[in-house]
């Protein structure tokens, strides 16, 4: 298994409850390494732009709205298999069906407002990195 980097957005819901520690100590605990990390608000072009591939789905509309409604916390994690990795660790996007112990199952409050974004493949990886970060903001 190779070192990969994957790209993890803590939601809106998580900030408002003031998480993010716990979020992140789920990824710590799992062998992911946070190499950068940024808290920032999204506009309205942003989060369309990022979730570009849900345009036609019956819920962009309100996703873009929620994903604006507060602060992100974008970060890059860094890890082995960290993409497959990651996305173990956050659990199913519905939290009704998350596993026990992933942060979905733990701290999601909807299948929309489940807590945390995570890449889903390498080339989705590499490009949702770019969206967000230079190289020189990464320090592996
Ligand atoms: P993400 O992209 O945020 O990591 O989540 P995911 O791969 O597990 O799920 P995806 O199908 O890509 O959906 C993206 C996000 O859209 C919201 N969603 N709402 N109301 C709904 O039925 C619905 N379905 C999805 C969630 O915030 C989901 O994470
Ligand atoms: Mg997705």
């Amino acid at each position: 298994m190779a070192t990969e980097r994957t790209l993890s957005i803590i939601k809106p819901d998580a900030t408002k409850r003031n998480i993010t520690g716990k979020i992140i100590d789920k990824f710590e605990s799992a062998g992911l390494r946070v190499v950068a990390q940024k808290r920032i608000h999204l506009s309205d072009a942003q989060a369309g732009d990022f979730y570009a591939v849900h345009k036609e789905r019956p819920f962009y509309g309100d996703l873009v709205s929620f994903m604006t409604s507060g602060p992100v916390v974008v970060q890059v994690l860094e890890g082995e298999d960290a993409i497959a990795k990651n996305r173990e660790v956050m659990g199913a996007t519905n939290p009704s069906e998350a596993a026990a112990g992933t942060i979905r199952a733990e701290f999601a409050e909807s299948i929309e407002a489940n807590s945390v974004h995570g890449s889903d493949a390498p080339e989705t990886a590499a490009e949702e990195i770019k969206f967000f970060f230079s190289d020189d903001e990464i320090v592996g």
